[in-house]
């Protein structure tokens, strides 16, 4: 019957249709075998990811909360009253509610993020709780190139990017990013928050948590392609591995094959050695002095800093 042969098992033609289909089959066939982080977020890896900012390993999102806590007062100064803020990859839109209630007057906000439906319902929240905000969402790729209708005058616009999400990028793409940030908010600023260089136990911990979050996120990118994408990787012939590498100073997240084993791709077939892996995600961790470099790099004017009290994040705040 057709159903039948839909489901055969080379029925994969999502694999060269859909970006992700593409990406993973180049994964495999270079060397080192690596695949952009953003796979992660379908709806299942947006609800993991959400576990694991609540996790007692995984600080970034406390600490970032708390810098935006303890000095909102200062923030709200350096951003000034009548504000549109534009949120790159909003989420869930929970963390700018700190700074809606630390600002004078905020104006606009324009949440935009690759999920829709993500984004839908977190602004019908926001238009409840702040009836006098004009809340326009946006559903598209933050790392194109962005085109927004221009604020009226005596607004002046200012960007998010809370999370350390830039940390996620290669050095190259963070660039390109904070370069199209500029022009996008020229004559208002950044806020951006970064996870800092810390002790490698502490790193180590919020990548490999005791609850198995993690690895079930990390492992998430295979349970996706089986859904999607009608691949059949077994779960159980890969760990989850996470490690911080020091000189490059960033935490590397691996798929890493537990045998040898063949992967079949459609009509393509990959053989993995015991150990071998692909490449996740990289989490880069900053110092404040190349943060303040990489800002200068893109065309920002280095503003404040604000930490939490141990110092393990930081929020910069850069005029464009
Ligand atoms: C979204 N991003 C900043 C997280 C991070 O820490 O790099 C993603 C993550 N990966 C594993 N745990 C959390």
């Amino acid at each position: 019957s057709p159903v039948r042969e839909q489901a055969a098992p080379t029925a994969t033609p999502a694999l060269e249709t859909s970006a992700f289909g593409r990406d993973l089959l180049r994964a495999f066939s270079v060397r080192p075998r690596e695949i952009s982080p953003k796979y992660f977020y379908d709806a299942e890896g947006s609800r993991l990811f959400d576990r694991i900012c609540d996790l007692p390993e995984y600080y970034p999102t406390r600490c970032e909360r708390e810098v935006l806590g303890r000095h909102a007062g200062d923030i709200a100064g350096e951003l000034g009253a009548d504000v549109e803020i534009v949120e790159f990859g909003a989420g869930s839109c929970e963390k700018v509610r700190l700074l809606l209630d630390a600002l004078q007057r905020p104006r606009r906000f324009r949440p935009i993020d690759i999920s829709a439906e993500h984004l839908d319902a977190a602004a019908a929240g926001l238009r409840r709780d702040y009836p006098g905000l004009d809340v326009q969402p946006m559903a598209a790729d933050y790392t194109r190139r962005l085109l927004l209708p221009a604020p009226e005058p005596g607004v002046r616009r200012v960007g998010f990017f809370p999370g350390s999400t830039i940390g996620n990028f290669t050095p190259r793409e963070a660039l390109a990013f904070m370069r199209m940030a500029a022009q996008v908010l020229r004559g208002g600023g950044l806020l951006l928050g970064a996870d800092l260089v810390k002790a490698p136990e502490v790193l180590h911990a919020a990548y490999n948590d005791s609850q198995g979050v993690t690895a079930a996120f990390n492992l998430n990118l295979l349970a996706r392609a089986n859904r999607e994408l009608g691949t059949r990787f077994d779960l159980e012939a890969f760990d989850h591995a996470a490690f911080y590498n020091a000189p490059l100073q960033r935490i590397e997240m691996h798929l890493a094959s537990r045998r040898e084993q063949e992967v079949t791709l459609g009509e393509r077939r990959f053989t993995l050695r015991e150990g071998e892996t692909l490449h996740t995600e990289n989490s880069h961790k900053f110092t404040p002095e190349r943060l303040r470099l990489l800002a200068m790099r893109a065309g920002f004017r280095p503003g404040p800093i604000w930490f939490d009290r141990r110092r393990w994040f930081c929020v910069q705040w850069m005029m464009s």
